[in-house]
């Protein structure tokens, strides 16, 4: 095969899939999630050639919620490689969620061939539009015409990641271009400079900050700096924060960037009512890198009445819901760094400090009680720098999200905006990949676990050493309780579950069933220490 480390832009004969495993080497790829079909063998000879890492989870889904906890953790894109049809579609749900919580996909799939007129001809895995079906979803998608379009494409969804909130993408290939020969121009990758503040927006913030009554902060996903032990964007908020007596609060994508034993930090609380009222109170808040949507507030027409200072590398987030008073269009590390200066050098404010919060949120106590207990287990047995990854479940955001407090370099991964189900385990996976010498432990309800749950093969086969901790309550307990809520009879929410510690032994994985606290955390120490993943089940 041709030398793939040769200089890039030269214009070669290349084959498409060779262009395109070449453009993936070019721009740093060394592993991809995937599942190889008909149409996109000449890929996976390329990738085998090449020495890329093929991980094969037992679905698409689990490919992309995979590539997406992958991703989460390095900062690097998570390349996600199917065939035609059913497997692009099946891989677009981690497409959706990694729009909303900005996570870098690339997703590469084989279509129908360039001169099908896609009729329904009867051709396999045929669809009328499957980039138009997949673009409704993500940044963009672009089904390419020539083997030299490959190379570009690749190159363009690197820029995309770059730029701006890192969205995912999906680069259509037809299939004859695969083991067509033509002439590719191997794009390098380039590199962009961070987005730098503008100063007369920072000196009207630091004003602002200084000046408040009752300043607030709010960090979202947009000041996580993947893989990190200083969370620098973290750290210089607490240092605002303690200058100018402001309390802290993240989203769910923020938690962990903040120490939140600090007694200026609310942790990942804007879900709760009084963390909203408090957070209305404050006559200037200052938002960093996040949507405040209402995923994160579980409210939709919520209003913030302060003077609100934006810091955001999306312009397009200046005039969402929340329109800035002051606009700081920026990288958030250099807007924050630039903050922090303006503020030190005018001395802090002597203030009398906002209370402390703990015990202050009324309904914490009331929505956690339920799992405080294992919480506290978790909490016991988890080292610091310990990977959550969490689903759509009620022990994840009325448990963990709540009442485990993390300090950095922890780190929650959790399906936010979208909200899907069947993310934490093939997201652990991937963050397991992704950072194999940190511990990463999967939180899920017997509900979400079921959506994904063929991938303890995956787990299993790879020998990753990950602790699975399923909440059983006989199915969707968070839908019954709505049901029951609005005064119906709850419906096709009371689920027959396998034994999921059989099924964990099934798989060759350890299974282990949990009632007390103290149980969950002697299981949880061992299967931390373990070769092989290990299903822990709290029964209810
Ligand atoms: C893909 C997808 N399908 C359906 C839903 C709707 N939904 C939200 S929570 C939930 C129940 C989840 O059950 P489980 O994981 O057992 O958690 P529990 O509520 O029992 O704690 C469902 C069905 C969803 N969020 N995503
Ligand atoms: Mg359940």
């Amino acid at each position: 095969m041709p030398d793939l480390n040769s200089p890039a832009g030269r214009t070669t004969s290349l084959t498409g899939a060779r262009a395109l495993v070449a453009a993936l080497r070019l721009h740093g790829v060394d592993t991809v999630f995937g599942i190889p079909g008909t149409h996109n063998l000449a890929i996976y000879q390329e990738l085998d050639l090449a020495g890329i890492r093929c991980v094969t989870p037992r679905h698409e889904q689990g490919a992309g919620y995979a590539a997406d906890g992958y991703a989460r953790v390095t900062g690097r894109p998570g390349v996600i490689v199917t065939t035609t049809g059913p497997a692009a579609v099946n891989a677009a749900a981690a497409l959706g969620q990694a729009y909303s919580d900005s996570s870098p996909l690339l997703l590469i799939s084989p279509g129908v061939p360039t001169d099908h007129p896609r009729q329904g001809r009867g051709y396999l895995h045929e669809s009328k539009d499957q980039s138009g079906a997949i673009d409704a979803l993500c940044a963009w998608s672009h089904r390419v015409s020539s083997v030299r379009e490959i190379p570009a494409g690749v190159a363009r969804a690197f820029g995309q990641f770059a730029e701006g909130r890192p969205r995912p993408v999906h680069v259509e290939i037809p299939a004859d271009l695969l083991d067509r020969e033509g002439e590719a121009r191997l794009a390098p990758p380039y590199r962009l400079m961070p987005r730098t503040p503008d100063p007369e927006a920072l000196d009207e913030a630091a004003r602002l900050l200084r000046t408040a009554r009752r300043p607030g902060l709010v960090l979202g996903g947009g000041a996580q700096r993947p893989g990190a032990r200083e969370q620098p964007v973290g750290r210089l908020a607490m240092r605002i924060a303690e200058c100018v007596g402001a309390r802290v609060v993240t989203t769910v994508n923020g938690k962990g960037v903040v120490p939140e034993s600090h007694p200026l930090a609310l942790g990942a609380t804007l879900h709760l009512e009084g963390v909203r009222r408090w957070l209305a109170s404050c006559d200037v808040v200052l938002a960093v890198g996040t949507e405040l949507g209402p995923a994160d507030l579980w409210e939709d027409d919520y209003v913030l009445p302060g003077t609100l200072i934006r810091v955001d590398v999306d312009p397009g987030q200046m005039y969402g819901d929340h329109v800035a008073d002051v606009a700081v269009v920026s990288d958030a590390g250099l807007a924050m760094e630039g903050l922090h200066g303006r503020i030190e050098q005018a001395g802090a404010v002597p203030r009398p400090r906002q209370e402390p919060w703990r015990g202050h949120i009324p309904e914490m106590d009331e929505l956690t009680a339920r799992w405080a207990g294992h919480i506290a287990a978790l909490r016991r047995a988890l080292p610091q720098d310990t990977i959550l990854v969490g689903d759509n479940s009620m022990m994840v955001y009325h448990g963990a999200l709540v009442a485990l407090p993390m300090d950095p370099p922890g780190r929650f991964l959790f399906p936010t905006g979208y909200g899907t189900l069947g993310f934490a385990l093939p997201a652990g996976i991937g963050a397991k990949i992704g950072m194999p010498d940190r511990p990463v432990v999967v939180l899920a309800g017997d509900g979400a676990l079921q959506f994904s749950v063929q991938e303890l093969a995956t787990a299993v086969e790879l020998r990753l050493s990950l602790p699975i901790v399923v909440s059983a309550n006989g199915g969707f307990g968070e839908i019954r309780d709505e049901m029951k809520n609005r005064g119906m009879t709850p419906v096709a929410v009371d689920l027959h579950a396998p034994d999921f510690v059989a099924l964990a032994v099934a798989y060759g994985a350890r299974g282990r069933a949990v009632g007390s606290p103290d149980d969950l955390h002697e299981a949880l120490t061992e299967a931390l220490g373990a070769p092989v993943p290990t299903v822990i089940v709290i029964t209810e």
